[in-house]
């Protein structure tokens, strides 16, 4: 989608010729959205209609993204606008020097007060916004009716609770070869930090202390969520082998009804619909040792400091994350889920039983730390899982290890 003439500034719904000089903006989408390039096309034609702007879209993959993002940030040389995720990279990149502030465009953005508050504290860093939350969502637990009725299981009322999630898994496990109950990710990615955090929230615990100085994983809340979590693979086998797959890959597998339970999302919806359009499945609360929890997940936009049009790439983020753009989004798509409250009261796609369930457990999803060594402390997540998982570890070692090397990241060692 590209080229030519005069950028136009996207102001109060009128397009403003800005200057005559040719340029073209370029943002970069990160993660599961990327898949669905159909609607990208769409949205960055409207715009480019409307304001003679031209954009060209680039889209990456959740598994290659933060690497790519993280190189082109460190030596200057990314795009006008790029997506990060909500996890921890806008305090991180912001930390870095390598992010401009919108602090002063948001605050002067007459849209200000439609986005979720909980999202703020995500794109802050020592008091000013980095970045415009795009998308938001909070996990949830996927599963396939079909595969809920061919084992006998009300396909209406999905386990609640740890012991009724072992229950039905073993009843969808023992079906029959490459028929799994339920999905543990275990790859050396953030899907794996991501699990632990929605059991370890269901059991009471949490990551690491209010003040983010210390873990706090390393509790009994969380030597039981992670003996827990390897057990669904390790004891009670019903998960395919956890170290080769995650979320994404679950997604696709119960797309042919070979796994029945996955952690997913709003955004898993035009993913697994487009795997498989007659898939018969719903979203539930997640099951929980304690207290239903959820992790709030999302993407931001961002303007990187070395962006050679950063106005023009406000323009395209405030256009992006409007209330036409999201209702054209939705109506197309069905998810994920916008980060306007707007949108979320007006569209009536988003007012099914999914969607009610997603809005029961955002406002209590919990955020991962939004602290710059946010990564670090994830990466050590994952490797204690994949420990026990691989048997390297019991998990007492493993969380000891975990919480000791955590502590350092967290003292700046
Ligand atoms: O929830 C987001 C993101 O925050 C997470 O890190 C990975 O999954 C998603 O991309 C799904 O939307």
């Amino acid at each position: 989608l590209a080229f030519s003439v005069a950028a136009f500034s996207f102001a109060n719904g009128q397009q403003e010729k800005s200057d005559q000089e040719s340029k073209t903006v370029t943002i970069w989408v990160g993660g599961q959205v990327a898949e669905l390039d159909d609607t990208w096309t769409a949205i960055t034609q409207k715009y480019e209609e409307m304001t003679g702007a031209n954009i060209d879209v680039q889209l990456f993959g959740f598994d290659v993204y933060y690497d790519k993002l993280l190189i082109a940030l460190s030596s200057g040389s990314g795009p006008d606008l790029a997506f990060a995720d909500l996890g921890g990279w806008v305090p991180t990149f912001a930390s870095k020097g390598w992010l401009l502030s919108m602090e002063d465009k948001i605050s002067n953005w007459e849209d200000e007060g439609q986005i979720w508050e909980n999202l703020w504290p995500t794109v802050t860093y020592q008091g000013d916004r980095y970045g415009l939350p795009w998308y938001t969502d909070a996990r949830l637990m996927l599963y396939n009716k079909k595969m809920f009725k061919d084992a006998g299981l009300d396909p209406n009322n999905p386990p609640k609770t740890w012991d009724e999630l072992v229950k039905d898994a073993s009843i969808i496990t023992a079906q029959g070869p490459r028929t799994y109950g339920y999905g543990v990710s275990g790859t050396k990615t953030e899907h794996t930090t991501l699990a632990y955090i929605v059991f370890l929230a269901s059991n009471g615990g949490q990551l690491l202390s209010d003040d983010y100085s210390k873990a706090a994983f390393n509790s009994e809340a969380g030597l039981e969520t992670l003996k827990f979590y390897t057990d669904l693979a390790l004891k009670y086998k019903v998960s395919p082998e956890p170290l080769s797959y995650n979320e994404d890959n679950y997604r696709n597998l119960m797309a042919q009804n070979s796994v029945a339970m996955a952690i997913g999302g709003p955004w898993s919806f035009p993913l697994i619909e487009a795997a498989n359009p007659d898939i018969d499945y719903s979203l539930s609360i997640h099951p929980y040792g304690k207290n239903p929890a959820s992790v709030l997940g999302g993407w931001a936009l961002v303007i990187p400091k070395e962006a050679e049009h950063p106005d023009a790439a406000w323009d395209f983020a405030k256009y992006l994350t409007s209330y036409d753009t999201w209702m054209y989004w939705i109506s197309e798509k069905g998810g994920p889920m916008p980060t306007r409250k707007d949108v979320a009261k007006d569209s009536p796609v988003l007012q099914d039983e999914k969607w009610q369930n997603i809005f029961k457990a955002f406002p209590n999803a919990v955020c991962r730390p939004p602290i710059p060594e946010y990564p670090q402390v994830s990466e050590q997540i994952q490797l204690m899982i994949q420990s026990v998982l691989l048997g390297e570890k019991t998990p007492e070692k493993a969380i000891n290890d975990a919480a000791a090397k955590v502590d350092e990241i967290l003292a700046g060692n």
